[in-house]
């Protein structure tokens, strides 16, 4: 199933645009798992038993595994099968941020693709759509473009203006006109500027999913994001939370109070949700 798809299918099914953010930074799990065999596999199998059904994505972000090695990358792995063998329809984004000149990007492009077997992957759009091509030829996959992030300094580069137009208006634009011919391209957008959330929305229009990180820990506030975000059917919005869900404790109940957390961001995201359509 494409990647478009099946995100819209679990969405609805789950009636959930939370996407749970796998970003198992090994200093912080529990320690009664840290010391055992497999710590980020295990930590990541227990997150999904205990939130597979509240939401419509899992996001690990590589950095947090690739600072372990072979072990980190043997995790990824790990985590990926057990979700592929167990819950098939829920789709895995692999945040890896990639971009590079196309031969290279063809390397990374089966790392995420075919050894990891992600739905989708987050890129920089800095080398165009020609060095992308790698990627956004893998029809059935997502491709998520950088496009206004949610970190404090992203207006240095994303806000610098071009014909009266922002750089990140700009990305959206080509990605959405130029990059979209097989209809896998997504965008990213911080839950930090709701304004420029809206904008974005406004130029790629509905049944076009855009990754919402920086809820939570980093200030992002769900009314506006929710009502900036989803497109006019309350669809295409993946909502990420990744600390705020996965650490809400570091004792035996983390799993629970996981769940405790996932339900209400679902639910908070929902009570705004209806206001939109
Ligand atoms: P929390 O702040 O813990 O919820 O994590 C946010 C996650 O989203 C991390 O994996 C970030 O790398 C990622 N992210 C951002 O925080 N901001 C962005 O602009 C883009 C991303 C991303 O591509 O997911």
């Amino acid at each position: 199933m494409r990647f478009k798809d099946k995100l819209k299918a679990i969405s609805i099914k789950n009636n959930s645009l939370v996407c749970v953010g796998l970003d198992s930074d090994i200093s912080k799990i529990p320690e009664f798992i840290r010391k055992g065999e497999h710590p980020q596999s295990t930590f990541n199998k227990a997150i999904i038993e205990a939130t597979h059904d509240l939401i419509c994505a899992y996001k690990p972000n590589t950095a947090f595994y690739e600072e372990r090695g072979h072990a980190g990358i043997e995790a990824l792995r790990m985590t990926s099968d057990y979700l592929k063998g167990k819950y098939p329809e829920v789709p895995l984004i692999i945040d890896a941020k990639r971009a590079d000149i196309g031969n290279t990007n063809l390397g990374y492009a089966k790392f995420v693709f075919e050894y990891l077997k992600a739905d989708a992957v987050t890129v920089h759009p800095y080398l165009g759509r020609e060095a992308l091509k790698p990627f956004l030829d893998y029809e059935d996959k997502g491709i998520f473009v950088l496009c206004r992030t949610s970190n404090p300094g992203a207006g240095e580069f994303q806000d610098l203006e071009y014909d009266g137009k922002k750089l990140f208006q700009i990305v959206a634009e080509n990605v959405v006109k130029d990059w979209n011919t097989n209809d896998n391209c997504a965008l990213v957008v911080g839950a930090t500027y709701p304004s420029e959330l809206e904008i974005v929305r406004h130029i790629v229009g509905d049944n076009f999913p855009l990754l919402i990180p920086g809820i939570g820990v980093q200030g992002g506030q769900v009314e506006k994001t929710v009502k900036a975000g989803v497109d006019g059917n309350g669809l295409n919005a993946v909502i990420n939370s990744s600390r705020g869900i996965i650490f809400a404790s570091n004792r035996s109940d983390f799993a629970d109070k996981a769940r405790q957390e996932a339900i209400k961001l679902r639910d908070e995201i929902n009570k705004f949700r209806k206001d939109s359509v």
